[in-house]
């Protein structure tokens, strides 16, 4: 590929994270046009000199096969031109799925579902230093501190691509980093952080699902909290011990579609509220009324003073002067007491028994299609977060998701956390360390083909007459269902027809088996026949179903390849897609 092209047309919506990397973003463009550039290897892009001698590289890992349909977890170590060739501090990471020309495919063809740069050569509980998923979230260290990085350290990719396509693709994930060599006098000052690795779930595949209307009455679903014995009375996987004094810098969550946030919780022995106390405002009230009572009283004198006399007088107009800028002076002690006191509050942290919260990374959605898409970026913590720990401290995880729209299968919530072993940081039973933190990026051009428009792709299928009346086993493959794909011409659109209480069974073709193309049966809110993109269709069934991922590849297949649709299917017609490739769609009726 081309680099310079990648450089410049691959990172055009990617700038960094929220307002302050704008400064840093003139101050980059300024150093472009001045600045000493060195040429980059294949696979490399050109190197740019930030400010202190820091390099920003965009590395390319690939060529990578993509074959048709693929959703598959895959492990490639990263080599030779793919990582730098000198030691070094990595400070910055923003990565990135590319064409071969550099460009970027949109997101409704084929995704980064995630990747996860492992460093083998470091500590066992330190290795997995970096991740992505969909939303593409970039880190950012405070200045001042860096990864390690060493040019014989061992370095794994495991990455996810999800083609939704037919087509294959040669696809490369690519990073772009600022790195500090060791040769470069700011290398002197770094201090190392290591990464900690939060997750709701385990594994390699860490996922759970999200069941609409499972939320109760908010209509949000919060994992663990909320889910039905979640570990199986095991290890609590969302709890992490810490076993250094340290403090934590930095961190972002990551969720997928429907998840609104990832909360993270200290839990210290013997520890507890230690902010603030915010006494209640002086109250006013009585003063504030004995004043306006005695305005009132005083206009009114004075009006029919002015309507027997017809004259003015003095001595009751200065006393009502004199009425009036006590009342303004109490009214503003009043709004001033109320200040204080929300100044106060706004600086408590917030804390239950031991249990103290650390940050709330939330995803913003950025189109009108609400909480449904990949079009999205989480919340980071702000540059001065830095939370003091001590060894024995309990790390917690949650994540929310949405349970109005639809359900949500293979749903995630990850926080990677970077800490120092060093002194200082607020102690967040006494300082507040929760703000809202800034968004990690903004729109990327590759998520605005949100589908759910003209042109349709089928007729409505509550339309059209009764197919076969079967329930299969049908076979699932060429991208297509083999009964009731409603895309296809005349009869062999038509939705397959069972009576109440009997079940249609779909099974994966050996063909899409053997090429680990997998799968799903889910059901979509009727007609469900409109344009494919990344917010439609999604699972919001009137009745809902879903077969899982179907195949026998070891995750995130259901280790089966087929699937039979509940015995309580109501009367009528339902429609389904795909949940691995939504440009497959289909229909079958249930009749009394
Ligand atoms: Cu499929």
């Amino acid at each position: 590929m081309t680099s310079a092209a990648h450089e410049e047309e691959g990172y055009g919506g990617h700038t960094g994270r929220g307002l302050r990397s704008v400064a840093t973003l003139l101050g980059v463009m300024a150093l472009c046009l001045l600045g000493p550039v060195v040429e980059g290897k294949a696979g490399v892009s050109q190197t740019e000199i930030l400010e202190n001698g820091v390099q920003r590289t965009t590395y390319s890992i690939g060529p990578l096969a993509v074959t048709t349909g693929q959703n598959r977890i895959s492990y490639k170590p990263i080599t030779g031109s793919e990582k730098p060739p000198v030691n070094g501090w990595i400070t910055r990471m923003v990565p990135n799925l590319v064409n071969e020309d550099g460009s970027i495919p949109k997101s409704s063809r084929v995704m980064f579902h995630h990747g996860v740069w492992i460093n083998q050569s470091a500590p066992r509980d330190s290795q997995l230093f970096f991740a992505t998923g969909e939303e593409k979230t970039n880190v950012e260290l405070p200045d001042g501190y860096g990864l390690r990085y060493r040019a014989t350290d061992n370095w794994l990719l495991n990455h996810m691509i999800h083609n939704l396509v037919p087509d294959p693709m040669t696809l490369y994930i690519t990073y772009t980093i600022d790195f500090i060599p060791d040769t470069s006098p700011a290398a002197a000052g770094i201090e190392p952080v290591r990464p900690i690795w939060m997750d709701v779930e385990s594994g390699n595949y860490p996922v759970f699902d999200v069941l609409r209307d499972s939320g109760g009455e908010d209509g949000e679903f919060t994992y663990p909290q909320d889910a039905d014995d979640p570990y199986q009375g095991g290890t609590r996987k969302n709890e992490k011990l810490i076993t250094t004094d340290g403090v934590l810098l930095a961190t972002t969550g990551h969720v997928h579609t429907g998840g609104l946030s990832t909360n993270l919780y200290l839990k210290r022995s013997g520890a507890g509220y230690a902010g603030p106390e915010c006494p209640a405002p002086r109250n006013f009230t009585e003063q504030l009324r004995k004043l306006q009572a005695r305005k009132e009283s005083l206009s009114s004198r004075l009006r029919s003073a002015r309507s027997r006399s017809g004259r003015g007088n003095p001595a009751l107009e200065g006393q009502h002067r004199a009425i009036a800028r006590s009342l303004e002076k109490v009214r503003g002690m009043a709004a001033e007491a109320n200040r204080s006191y929300r100044a106060c509050r706004s600086t408590q942290p917030s804390v239950q028994g031991n249990r103290v919260h650390l940050f709330n990374s939330k995803a913003r959605y950025f189109h009108d299609t609400g909480p449904v898409s990949w079009d999205m970026a989480m919340y980071s913590t702000d540059e001065d977060w830095r939370v003091a720990v001590k060894a024995g401290d309990v790390l917690e995880i949650q994540t929310t998701y949405e349970t109005e729209i639809a359900s949500w299968f293979e749903s995630m919530g990850i926080n990677v956390i970077y800490m120092a072993d060093e002194d200082g940081g607020d102690n967040p039973y006494e300082t507040r360390v929760d703000y809202e933190g800034v968004l990690n990026h903004g729109q990327y051009e590759e998520n605005s083909d949100h589908g759910g428009k003209a042109p349709l792709v089928g007729p409505d299928p509550r339309t059209l007459p009764d197919g076969l009346l079967s329930g299969g086993p049908f076979t699932i493959g060429g991208y297509s269902y083999e009964a009731g794909d409603f895309r296809l011409p005349g009869s062999l659109g038509r939705p397959p027809v069972i009576r109440r209480g009997e079940s249609f069974t779909f099974e994966l073709a050996a063909g899409d088996a053997s090429q680990e193309i997998w799968h799903s049966v889910t059901s979509c809110k009727a007609p469900c026949n409109r344009s494919t993109g990344i917010s439609y269709p999604i699972p919001d069934g009137e009745f809902q179903f879903d077969s899982g991922q179907l195949g026998m590849g070891g995750e995130p297949t259901v280790g089966r390849d087929t699937w039979s649709t509940p015995a309580n299917l109501p009367v009528g017609t339902h429609t389904f897609f795909c949940r691995i490739h939504p440009l497959m769609r289909g229909a079958f009726r249930v009749k009394p």
